[in-house]
């Protein structure tokens, strides 16, 4: 009988899964649930409560919807349930959950005769959780902020300055408005501590890789930071859950999902992780030092490392990596959304704007573009405007390179701290087919860059902890045995650097970072 693991992903729009068959080495099925379409009676836009942009938050009860949803079509494909011995998954990072006293009570006496979502009625204290694409609680970040002494000392503390999406300052900003509220919370999950509750029938822990992400952890203990605690809200150690490794065990699964969908009563619960340390594990990003660039909606750059080492700038974030080392993660929000915006204002294809790369010389005759479309994440940009030097506004090709050349010199500064010079670069998201950009990648960063195809990286990564949970319990196996079939960038479509370009881009690079610092110091928008 096939040895099969589920991965799961609750991410910010959609719940997917992803059943592995560990002996084939290969992926049996990936279904998954789009919360927009099929879930409409929760009125979700892109997975959130519509609202004003800044206070973002998404309903508890659309996840548990979605995970019977999800289970209910697994069950009625071929995909055999009573054959998963392990399931794992991944959270969209930093969104919280509110029990009160009857929810986490209910969590052990799960009825399979009603939803999950109808089980645990009524049992939030706080009705909507707050998620990831939040930006409301600028204030109690410097409240946390100053209590814990300044920024550099939040960094070094909990691998993170204080930024209004985690869930540290997210509570903060509960207690102050709601302390009623906050004070019969019970307990306070993160989405995936949540969503791994749900699925062992009792109270599962944070991993490091999630925990990082809410100021509220110590990145160099792994556990709960007793300074940043009494600066995020009052008797708050009672109402965190546990830090445990990535790789443990919560339980066996709950009866609820063996009566209702047919899942082994041997079947394991591994603790959940976030994202993108799911991620770091679906692209196979296993050893330190390996990196990996996705080119998505917004960029961002991922690499292995083994000491939790922060920005001087406050720049990125430091996670637990499901592997038991570090992990950074840092997000440029001015990703394809500028590189779209250029394109759309030059009236080029994709393949137009491939050819404009193509038909420019690297430097771009020192024509430079600071790629600012909507607010930046890194570096720190509040003002949004595109800003360029010696570069007409009228000339499609060089603006296609200028953004381009812009975006990648800009990781390449920025990222420097965390990965002086990769020795290789995965590249995934929806950009990584655009081989002419993989070659300016390629020359800024003078390494080889391996594009890398895979859709559910998330939850296939969640797949593999499970895998790697369960059986390193009985087999040895190491990670590369375990990610290595699952896990390979395509070698032949291996973009290497131009030899000939790397002087022009040790230039080039100076002459940008000189650019961006003036910008910087400026601070108004142009263009
Ligand atoms: P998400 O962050 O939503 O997962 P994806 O990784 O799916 O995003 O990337 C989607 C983006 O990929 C599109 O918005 C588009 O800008 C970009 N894209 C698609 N094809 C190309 C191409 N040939 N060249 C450059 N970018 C592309
Ligand atoms: C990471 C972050 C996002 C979410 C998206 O810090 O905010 O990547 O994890 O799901």
């Amino acid at each position: 009988m096939s040895r099969l693991f589920l991965g799961l992903d609750s991410s910010t729009q959609s719940l997917s899964g992803v059943l592995i068959d560990a002996d084939a080495g290969e992926i049996v099925t990936e279904l998954s649930v789009s919360f927009d379409q099929d879930l409409p009676q929760y009125d979700t836009r892109n997975g959130t409560i519509p609202g004003d942009g800044v206070t973002v938050h998404s309903q508890p009860e659309l996840w548990l919807d979605a995970l019977d949803l999800l289970l209910g079509r697994l069950r009625d494909s071929e995909a055999d349930l009573s054959s998963v011995c392990g399931i794992s998954g991944s959270g969209q990072q930093h969104g919280s959950v509110y029990l009160n006293e009857q929810g986490l009570g209910r969590l052990g006496f799960l009825d399979a005769s009603h939803s999950l979502a109808e089980n645990l009625r009524n049992g939030f204290s706080r009705a909507t959780s707050p998620i990831w694409m939040d930006a409301s609680t600028s204030e109690e970040c410097h409240e946390i902020t100053e209590a814990l002494g300044g920024p550099s000392d939040v960094a070094r503390l909990t691998g993170s300055t204080a930024f209004e999406r985690f869930a540290g300052p997210q509570i903060r900003k509960f207690y102050k408005n709601d302390p009623e509220a906050y004070r019969v919370t019970a307990r306070i999950h993160l989405v995936s501590s949540f969503m791994a509750s749900v699925l062992s029938g009792r109270d599962a822990a944070v991993d490091p890789g999630d925990g990082a992400g809410m100021n509220l952890m110590d990145i160099r203990e792994k556990t709960w930071l007793d300074a940043a605690l009494d600066a995020t809200a009052p008797d708050l150690s009672g109402k965190l859950p546990q830090i445990r490794e990535s790789s443990s065990i919560s339980g066996p699964i709950s009866p609820y999902f063996v009566q209702k969908y047919g899942f082994s009563p041997t079947c394991r619960c591994l603790v959940w992780s976030g994202d993108n340390p799911c991620s770091v594990i679906g692209l196979g990003l296993i050893k330190t030092g390996m990196t990996a660039i996705s080119l998505g909606t917004s960029d961002t750059f991922m690499g292995l490392m083994t000491e939790p080492r922060v920005s001087e700038q406050g720049e990125g974030h430091v996670f637990g990596a499901p592997t038991g080392d570090y992990m950074t993660l840092i997000c440029f929000r001015n990703g394809s959304l500028a590189r779209e915006h250029v394109r759309e204002a030059c009236g080029y294809s994709w393949e137009a704007f491939s050819q404009a790369l193509e038909q420019t010389l690297p430097g771009n005759g020192g024509g430079m573009m600071l790629p600012w479309v909507e607010s930046e994440i890194t570096p720190h940009v509040p003002t949004a405007g595109l800003r360029r030097k010696n570069l007409d506004e009228q000339d499609g090709p060089a603006n296609c390179r200028a953004v381009i050349e812009g975006q990648m010199m800009a990781m390449k500064l920025h990222t420097a701290w965390a990965c002086e010079s990769p020795g290789s670069i995965y590249v995934t998201g929806g950009a990584s087919v655009n081989r002419s950009i993989l070659q300016v990648m390629a020359d800024i960063f003078d390494c080889t860059v391996y594009p890398f195809r895979t859709t559910n990286g998330a939850a296939l990564g969640a797949a593999l902890r499970a895998y790697q949970g369960v059986e390193s319990m009985t087999r040895g196996q190491t990670w590369r045995d375990i990610v290595q079939p699952f896990a390979v960038p395509d070698h032949q479509q291996a973009v290497r650097p131009i030899r000939a370009h790397r002087t022009i881009y040790t230039e080039h690079l100076k002459a940008f970072e000189a650019y961006e610092q003036e910008e910087l110091q400026t601070g108004d928008s142009a263009a």
